[in-house]
């Protein structure tokens, strides 16, 4: 893989965002964005203890897709007291993933501003998103296709991104948002995955404070070097391109993928990804 660093800046004006990194759709890390939130200083284990230590909440690990989960089903439930004693106690596999901010803590919304970067921004969608020690995504990018701010809390933590143009490399299973679920991406098998060599992409490691920019359906895989916790902020894709897949995707292909499920059990999970190893080959021939 050829991945470059992703530009960093301390802090960034409006118009200098819109034109170097909105308009090209780059990604790029703005290191003091946020140290005037409350949310800079306060927004740590024990205070997501104190604020939302009695909830439930759904933990997914990276065992591979199974046919009769639902569409993000979790993989396990626990107070969210237990599991942050649990990811600083040690390594762990699961992940809260798209942790619903407003629904599940809306006292948080104190804490954070909507930044103004030329575009609006989904009120309703903050997301939360935690993970212990070695623990990590799979490479994916979201089903709308956003353009997305990744705000990182705590600890330090690994992202990968690519662009759509690079998918004839990267063994995208069809009619999903994944990868190959099998590459290790952030040390993957070049001889198992040998397409991987001409993927171009971007890489970085977010501490806390930093917010990392990830352009409208950009592909992302992030792993926690250390626990840690993210949100983000979601704005709707502009490219004509990027809009008419999201609306194909959340209209359509998710009904597709989960009625095959159901018609044909494990055979549809293996055909396609069988298809995601046969159809990236084909390119390299
Ligand atoms: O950081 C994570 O665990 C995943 C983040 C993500 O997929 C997103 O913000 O869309
Ligand atoms: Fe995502």
């Amino acid at each position: 893989m050829q991945l470059k660093d992703i530009p960093r800046v301390k802090t960034i004006s409006k118009e200098d965002f819109i034109n170097n990194y909105y308009k090209p759709q780059q990604p790029v890390v703005i290191e003091k964005f946020i140290t005037e939130w409350p949310a800079y200083s306060k927004w740590d284990f024990d205070y997501m203890k104190k604020v939302a230590g009695d909830k439930t909440v759904p933990l997914y690990d990276d065992r591979p897709v199974d046919y009769k989960d639902g569409f993000n089903e979790p993989h396990a439930k626990m107070k969210m007291t237990d599991y942050i004693d649990l990811i600083r106690q040690q390594p762990t596999k699961y992940r809260i993933f798209l942790w619903n901010l407003i629904k599940e803590a809306p006292q948080l919304q104190k804490d954070f501003f909507y930044p103004d970067f030329g575009f609006r921004l989904m009120k309703g969608l903050p997301m939360l998103f935690f993970g212990g020690t070695d623990s990590h995504t799979f490479m994916h990018y979201d089903i709308d296709l956003a353009n997305i701010f990744h705000f990182h809390f705590e600890g330090k933590k690994e992202c990968i991104l690519f662009p759509q143009s690079e998918n004839k490399y990267l063994y995208k299973v069809p009619h999903s948002l994944i990868t190959h679920e099998s590459i290790n991406f952030s040390n993957p098998d070049l001889g198992e995955w040998p397409a991987l060599k001409h993927a171009k992409g971007f890489r970085t490691h977010l501490n806390h404070g930093e917010v990392l920019y990830i352009p409208e359906g950009f592909w992302h895989y992030m792993k926690y070097i250390t626990p840690g916790f993210s949100m983000s902020l979601r704005g709707i894709a502009h490219n004509s391109r990027n809009l008419v897949k999201a609306v194909y995707n959340v209209f359509f292909m998710r009904f597709f993928d989960n009625l095959m499920r159901r018609i044909r059990g494990q055979h549809w999970i293996d055909w396609k990804n069988n298809e995601a190893i046969k159809r990236t080959n084909r390119m390299l021939r």
